[in-house]
């Protein structure tokens, strides 16, 4: 018996597959056999299936394919159906919106017609994926924690790809369907608003970003570290004085005066995860439609010094590049 186990030393589990719980009247049957991958046993459960497939499960496939087929038959078509260019410029290839001249009307296929019949396909897919988790998480009685947080994170691709075109009046504001491209979008929505770092609700998001990493990493090395003592088997644990959950406290008390508990943890986890896209959402739908300009919008507030008085007075850079007056 190995007394000490973990990641590389795990004795894995092996017994009869087994099926989970029953699923009450109105539920799909699952899928496939399940059966037991020692290699998937090395990062996680080595059970594998049965899946879980279900009306939603099958809907959302079915548009999320259709949505990939059409970028990829559009970015096939953009290199004349060569194989070869293809992969070759694969990353450059771009399934891109309408002009700027069509605003929220539907243009011809080939002029963002299709980019829209995918944003239709991918949204409903998206959408339908999350109605699963909001599903699947009643049907086994557990909270709707995971299906909120996926939304958190639907409502920044919304704001990206819906909300804000629309408050825009023109589909041509909506993000590329290309990897490169919409590294470019990025860049030049940062670029054409003043300089995104100075929207507050873009700093917001990064700090919840850089936090999430931070408390993912506190948390999972405080666990692993105490996973000798049988830290992630966290019930018994958290009720036992001298355990490993005690001492993973006492790490974080004696070290900055202060510890989450077993459960705080995970809520400090889901708050700061949730919050960078509801407020990256904020920032990105507030840019364009309420300030053109973050950078002056930083200045006329005092968060930056204005430029002194030996330089000629600054005009907003967006009127005057062959922008819109
Ligand atoms: C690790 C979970 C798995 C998910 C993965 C992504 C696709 C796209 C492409 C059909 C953490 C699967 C990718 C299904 C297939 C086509 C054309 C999640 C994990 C592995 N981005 N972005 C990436 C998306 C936006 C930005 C990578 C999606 C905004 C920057 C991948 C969206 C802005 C960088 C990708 C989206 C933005 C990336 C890795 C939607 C501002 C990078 C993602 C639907 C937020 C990085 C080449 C990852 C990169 C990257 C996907 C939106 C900025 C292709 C699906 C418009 C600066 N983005 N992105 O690991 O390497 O996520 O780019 O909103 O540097 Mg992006
Ligand atoms: C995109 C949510 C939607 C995704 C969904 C997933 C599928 C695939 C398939 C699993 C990511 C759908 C999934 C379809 C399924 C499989 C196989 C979440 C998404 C629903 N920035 N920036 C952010 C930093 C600059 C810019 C956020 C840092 C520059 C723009 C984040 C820096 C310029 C936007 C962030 C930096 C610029 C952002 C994203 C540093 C470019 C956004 C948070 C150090 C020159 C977005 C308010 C997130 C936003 C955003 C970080 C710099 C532009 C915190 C660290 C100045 C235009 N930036 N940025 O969760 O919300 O994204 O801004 O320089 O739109 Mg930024």
């Amino acid at each position: 018996m190995a007394e000490y186990q973990n990641l590389f030393t795990t004795v894995q589990a092996v017994g009869p597959v087994h099926e989970g719980v029953k699923l009450g009247h109105g539920n799909s049957p699952r899928s496939g056999r399940p059966f037991l991958v020692y290699w998937i046993g090395k990062i996680g459960n080595a059970q594998l299936g049965p899946i879980y497939l279900g009306g939603l499960g099958l809907a959302s496939l079915f548009c999320g394919l259709i949505a990939f087929t059409l970028i990829g038959m559009n970015m096939l078509a953009s290199v004349n159906y060569d194989p070869i260019q293809f992969v070759r410029q694969l990353f450059w290839l771009s399934l891109e919106p309408p002009p700027p001249s069509y605003g929220l009307s539907l243009p011809p296929l080939n002029q963002g017609g299709w980019f829209l019949i995918v944003g239709l396909f991918l949204t409903a897919s998206i959408l339908l994926w999350w109605a699963r988790t909001y599903r699947r998480a009643i049907e086994l009685g557990m909270g709707l924690h995971i299906a909120w947080a996926f939304a958190a994170a639907i409502w920044l691709f919304l704001v990206l790809g819906l909300f804000r075109p629309i408050l825009m009046g023109s589909w041509s504001e909506a993000v590329p369907y290309g990897i490169f491209s919409h590294l470019d979008w990025t860049t030049a929505f940062s670029l054409r608003y003043g300089n995104l770092f100075y929207n507050p609700f873009h700093a917001l998001s990064i700090v919840f970003l850089y936090g999430s990493a931070l408390l993912f990493a506190m948390h999972g090395a405080t666990i692993l570290a105490v996973t000798r003592y049988g830290g992630e088997r966290e019930i018994e644990q958290i009720t036992d004085r001298g355990t490993a959950s005690e001492r993973a406290a006492l790490f974080w008390r004696w070290t900055m005066g202060f510890n989450a508990t077993m459960e705080s943890i995970h809520r400090w986890a889901w708050w700061f995860a949730v919050l960078c896209p509801i407020t990256g959402g904020i920032g990105i739908l507030l840019t364009g439609t309420v300030v053109d300009n973050w950078y002056l919008w930083a200045m006329k507030h005092g968060v930056v010094p204005p430029y002194p008085d030996i330089y000629p007075a600054l005009p907003d850079p967006s009127l005057s590049i062959g922008g819109k007056p």
